[in-house]
């Protein structure tokens, strides 16, 4: 495929942008002066920071009602992977690729390792799939997986998540992240005791087969596809089970996956201080499981998660090694253009925690001054950041926005004839 991101074509639209970035940078500096905030190492820090991007987030999305392909859709993990590299090229922000198994599936693995490597893209943690059946598969997961009531659906599953790990082995993956569909539509439907002990008993066997380098991430979820109980609910079962297993087991927190108005900033926190919080698949989401843009509907909220991850990168918190992940569905918009302003957005609020003075607020917190330790919160959340994202993309070669970059090439239509849709072809999720 053509190569349609040149140097050239970033460093004419960075020619047209610069001087209004650096103008706009240089007010920063003054204004953080005064504030004794040292603008140079927080646009270090912006350029270090990195989230991986899903693999099955570059295809359309859409819901049980419908999915409307866009133009030039991704037809396979080479595509894919060619999508996800332009989001990094031109964020900076993006060098790992989370995949999904079975929808990633090739016969030859080390051909998409040969690709990344090629693309400058790394494998983050590996996502299994026991919530869907594939074809002439010997067990249905209409009744669960890890948890279901026969031993050789559980067998199935487990035996699932250990190709996974090798799948990662080959990728040069460190994780494994479980999530399970698994749970109950009436009140009787399941024993919910038996269900939670067939769980660790299937994950223990996943658990002993981890490299010892590796670890294995617990994903909870409120509901759906199950409406009655979801046998890993919540993080509380979700801590348990990571304890229960032993020190690679931790709990993955996707922002999506809570009741409305749960406070997930001290969930964080808490995850943080029993040293078991894995990392995250960033979203956002109004209603359930939407799914949507990072930061698109609670920006302040995603604010306040870095507030928390900020605190203990600062204090130096034990086993804290969150991995960061997007895990969204673009069903109105272009994917490529809407992972990069999520990354950009998960981005800029890791750059606004960093510009809270925490001995000040120790200070408003240790005398009780509940309204200024809550101003000094804003006032960091109101600040406009993007002078230092966009100096941060310029000087690791990004584009300094990457959205009008993106636009300007009409990658779509550059690409649609090597891309020829394929009848009901997607990216894996419906
Ligand atoms: C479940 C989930 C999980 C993935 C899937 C694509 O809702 O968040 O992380 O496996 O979405
Ligand atoms: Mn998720």
């Amino acid at each position: 495929m053509p190569k349609i991101f040149t140097a050239n074509l970033i460093d004419e639209h960075n020619r047209s942008q610069r001087i209004a970035v650096e103008d706009d940078y240089d007010a920063l500096s003054r204004k953080f002066a005064r504030q004794n905030i040292d603008i140079a190492s927080i646009t270090k820090a912006a350029e270090k920071f990195s989230i991986a991007v899903p693999s099955w987030g570059v295809g359309t999305g859409g819901t049980r009602f419908a999915r409307f392909p866009g133009l030039a859709e991704p037809r396979n993990i080479m595509e894919k992977l060619e999508d996800c590299a332009i989001i990094n090229q031109l964020t900076c922000v993006t060098p790992e690729v989370s995949p999904h198994f079975p929808w990633d599936k090739v016969d030859d693995l080390s051909e998409v390792k040969d690709k990344a490597d090629a693309l400058g893209l790394s494998f983050a943690s590996i996502n299994s799939n026991t919530f869907q059946d594939q074809q002439g598969q010997d067990h249905s997961y209409k009744y669960g997986s890890l948890t279901h009531v026969d031993k050789e659906t559980r067998t199935q599953a487990i035996a699932h998540n250990l190709d996974c790990i090798e799948y990662g082995k080959i990728l040069g993956a460190k994780s494994l992240t479980v999530w399970i569909a698994d749970g109950s539509n009436f009140p009787g439907q399941s024993n919910f005791t038996h269900a939670l002990e067939s769980y660790l008993s299937s994950m223990r066997e996943i658990y002993g087969h981890l490299p010892d380098d590796w670890r294995i991430f617990i994903e909870h979820k409120m509901f759906e596809p199950a409406f009655y109980s979801t046998v890993i609910q919540d993080w509380g079962t979700s801590v348990l089970c990571a304890q229960e297993l032993g020190d690679k087991a931790y709990s993955l927190v996707d922002l999506g996956h809570h009741a409305p108005n749960v406070n997930i900033e001290m969930i964080v926190a808490r995850l943080i201080q029993f040293k078991k919080l894995a990392g995250f698949h960033f979203n956002d989401s109004k209603y359930g499981d939407d799914d949507l843009d990072s930061g698109s509907i609670h920006p302040y909220q995603q604010f306040l998660v870095f507030n928390e991850l900020v605190d203990a990168e600062q204090r130096g918190a034990e086993g804290f090694d969150p991995a960061y992940m997007l895990d969204q569905s673009h069903n109105v918009t272009d994917p490529i253009e809407s992972l990069m302003n999520s990354a950009m957005s998960v981005q800029r609020s890791y750059v606004q925690a960093l510009l809270v003075n925490r001995d000040k607020l120790k200070d408003y917190q240790m005398s009780n001054d509940a309204l200024l330790a809550s101003n000094h919160l804003k006032s960091a959340f109101e600040t406009d950041v993007s002078p230092i994202l966009a100096m941060a993309r310029l000087n690791t070669g990004g584009a300094i926005d990457p959205i009008t970059c993106y636009r300007s090439a009409n990658y779509r239509q550059n690409i649609a004839n090597a891309r020829p849709a394929i009848a009901g072809g997607g990216s894996g999720i419906v």
